[in-house]
């Protein structure tokens, strides 16, 4: 695996890739490196069988602050042009494209919420399947505060994970939450104390890696597909991903270990 990384680090253990955001200065906000370092750091995730679960996470008392304001406001110092930098292909070439792994990475992604997340920071958040947050940690739709709108695919995570009505809410106001009101609203998995956040994450992940992968990862194709499907499509597709999750070694392990009585040992495949 590649380490050679100057805006991120990421260390395997236990069939668990951790990835951490690091540019602690500018409290680990996005920047064209970071964005392709953490697009490899995913493809990594995706290729290596030994890995069975991903955890995102920041260093000290920020998750994410989102995109570089400082890169945003050097160019638009440097520039007469309405719009000195082009969002929109930032956004499809190096944003989006972390979003859509993260999305159909067959494993589960865990977002290991430490601190802050704001902005795009927030969106990455969102974009994972598990959310665990410490206590201190908190929430931020900064873009309106800044004159933009939610992007890396925030208007339908949130909006999937809270409902209408406090999505615009929390988009239009742009207002700091604390994690605890994440937790009410359904928008994070837990919140736990900051002193027992990083146990609790690892023995989340291992909980995570030691279940039949081949199983979670056509399970979140399911998820995914049962945001825009019928009831009759989401069936007929349930039954063709059945029919693979039945062939694998982990299943008859499954059934096996059931019928034996005792702890099923799980191979990922
Ligand atoms: C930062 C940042 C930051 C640089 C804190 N950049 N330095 C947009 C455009 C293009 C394409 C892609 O997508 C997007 C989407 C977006 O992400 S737009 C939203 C961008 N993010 C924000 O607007 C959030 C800005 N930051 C904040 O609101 C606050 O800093 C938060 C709530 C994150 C934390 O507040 P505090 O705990 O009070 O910390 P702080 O504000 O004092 O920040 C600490 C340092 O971090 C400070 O630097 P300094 O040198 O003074 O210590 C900040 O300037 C720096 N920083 N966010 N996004």
């Amino acid at each position: 695996m590649t380490t050679d990384f100057s805006t991120i680090q990421v260390a395997a253990a236990g069939g668990v890739l951790t990835i951490t955001l690091n540019r602690p200065d500018v409290l680990n906000a996005l920047n064209e490196q970071m964005s392709a370092e953490l697009s490899a750091a995913l493809r990594t995730a995706e290729r290596d069988k030994r890995l069975r679960c991903v955890v995102l996470t920041g260093p000290g008392r920020a998750f994410c602050a989102g995109q570089d304001l400082r890169v945003v406001q050097e160019r638009q110092a440097a520039s007469d042009e309405p719009q000195a930098m082009d969002f929109g292909t930032l956004l499809r070439q190096r944003y989006n494209p972390i979003i859509s792994r993260i999305r159909t990475l067959e494993k589960p992604v865990i977002a290991a919420v430490n601190g802050v997340a704001a902005g795009a920071g927030a969106s990455l958040a969102f974009a994972c399947d598990l959310c665990i947050c410490a206590r201190s940690a908190a929430f931020k739709m900064a873009f309106v505060r800044i004159g933009l709108v939610p992007d890396m695919g925030a208007t339908l995570t949130l909006l999937r994970h809270v409902g209408h009505a406090r999505a615009a809410e929390l988009c239009f106001l742009g207002e700091q939450f604390p994690a605890e009101e994440a937790l009410a609203c359904g928008l994070v998995n837990r919140v736990v104390d900051d002193e027992q956040f990083e146990a609790t994450v690892v023995d989340f992940a291992a909980r995570l890696a030691a279940q039949p992968t081949r199983a979670l990862g056509l399970t979140k194709r399911a998820l995914n597909r049962a945001w825009t499907a019928t009831l009759d499509d989401q069936l007929e597709y349930e039954a063709f991903l059945q029919d693979t999750a039945g062939k694998t070694a982990d299943h008859r392990e499954g059934v096996a270990a059931f019928v034996d009585k005792r702890e099923a040992k799980f191979e990922g495949k």
